[in-house]
């Protein structure tokens, strides 16, 4: 399988993340990669290339144009302001504070604008980063689409949390989104995304949520118990002629493969039902036993498992890089899944 791969995500690295009432380090860093890289290459998976660039069309099928230009320039008004750290959002819209006929001009206003929620800081390079990010993707999509049983975008920044109109969750761009409707441009009538990270991502879904040529299965850390908390329950099955298209599985802390497997069976039947041509893998890895900010159990060599059971769906399969902190072991895991693929087609 082909990975592809740019240097260009360390422009994304930003100082502090809000966690806990602390600025600390972002847990989405740089280093992320390099054991990814690392692990690659150590068990010799396979080729890795640079991405092409196929410019913004793909990414404007998904986005909002104001978005964009948002994202492009926040980070210079943000500067010129006087503020000296990164863009970090500190006021949203709220349930009672909530005239959005107006865009503030001021860039904190915009900033709460846009964003989902304050743990995601944005500085100079985090554009030009998340725009490789959708390129490797678009690339990992050309080469499946050009006859490929599969390939790897590791893309970071990651995508699953980004709506039309919406950053947050480490995410920008919506890579997975981008793919699916990718797919969907060039012919395909019926697309699949599946997102065994740990995290909802509620940004994919609400792209599709209302229909029926995209359908979304998420396995992901009860909203009850975890980020985003207001989005991701069983209940959300899709709405108008998305009814039956999307497919929560919101579990608890603490559970392990036996139960996750189950849900993840579940929801390869539900897209073989639903006659994908081609599917999306929101490949993250923080549902690891020892991932820093989650709580499921999964260990080693259920990733080696899940990652044949996919092969058995028997479709044309673009991997992207999602989520994943256990820094250290990120590279196992996320290699792990791609060698199961592979032993299984
Ligand atoms: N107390 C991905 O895995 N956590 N994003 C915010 C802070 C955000 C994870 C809660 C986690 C986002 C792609
Ligand atoms: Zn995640």
């Amino acid at each position: 399988m082909l990975t592809v791969y740019s240097e260009d995500h360390r422009q994304h690295d930003s100082k502090y993340e809000i966690y806990g009432g602390e600025m600390v380090p972002p847990h989405e860093m740089p280093r992320r990669m390099d054991m990814v890289l690392g692990r690659l290459k150590s068990e010799n998976f396979g080729e890795i290339i640079e991405p092409e660039d196929f410019g913004m069309d793909a990414i404007r099928r998904i986005h909002d144009a104001d978005y964009l230009t948002f994202l492009e320039t926040i980070w210079a008004e943000w500067n010129a302001s006087g503020y000296k750290g990164d863009v970090i959002p500190t006021v949203w819209p709220s349930r009672r504070v909530n005239n959005l006929n107006h865009m503030p001009d001021f860039p904190e206003g915009k900033a709460g604008y846009y964003a989902l929620s304050s743990e995601t800081s944005i500085n100079k390079g985090t554009w030009p980063a998340a725009y490789t990010s959708a390129q490797v993707a678009l690339t990992a999509y050309k080469i499946v689409a050009d006859g490929a049983r599969s390939a790897f975008g590791l893309c970071r920044p990651p995508g699953h949390h980004a709506a039309a109109d919406m950053y947050g969750g480490y995410c920008f761009l919506n890579n997975a989104a981008i793919v699916a409707q990718k797919f969907l441009d060039d012919g395909a009538k019926k697309v699949a995304v599946l997102d065994p990270d740990f995290h909802h991502g509620n940004g994919t879904q609400s792209i599709f949520y209302d229909r029926d040529d995209v359908f979304y299965a998420s396995l992901h850390g009860d909203p009850n118990d975890m980020f985003p908390h207001f989005l991701g329950w069983a209940e959300e099955t899709g709405e108008g002629a998305g009814e039956g298209c999307n497919a929560n599985y919101p579990m608890p802390p603490g559970t392990g493969f036996d139960v996750w497997s189950r849900a993840f069976e579940d929801a390869c039947e539900k897209i073989t039902a639903f006659g994908a041509e081609a599917i999306v893998i929101s490949h993250g890895v923080d549902t690891y036993e020892n991932d820093p900010i989650s709580f499921f159990k999964l260990k080693h060599p259920d990733y080696v498992t899940y990652g044949k059971r996919i092969a058995d769906l028997g479709l044309p399969t673009v991997f992207l890089m999602e989520g994943g902190y256990a820094v250290e072991e990120i590279g196992i895991n996320t290699v792990n899944v791609l060698q199961g693929f592979e032993s299984g087609v």
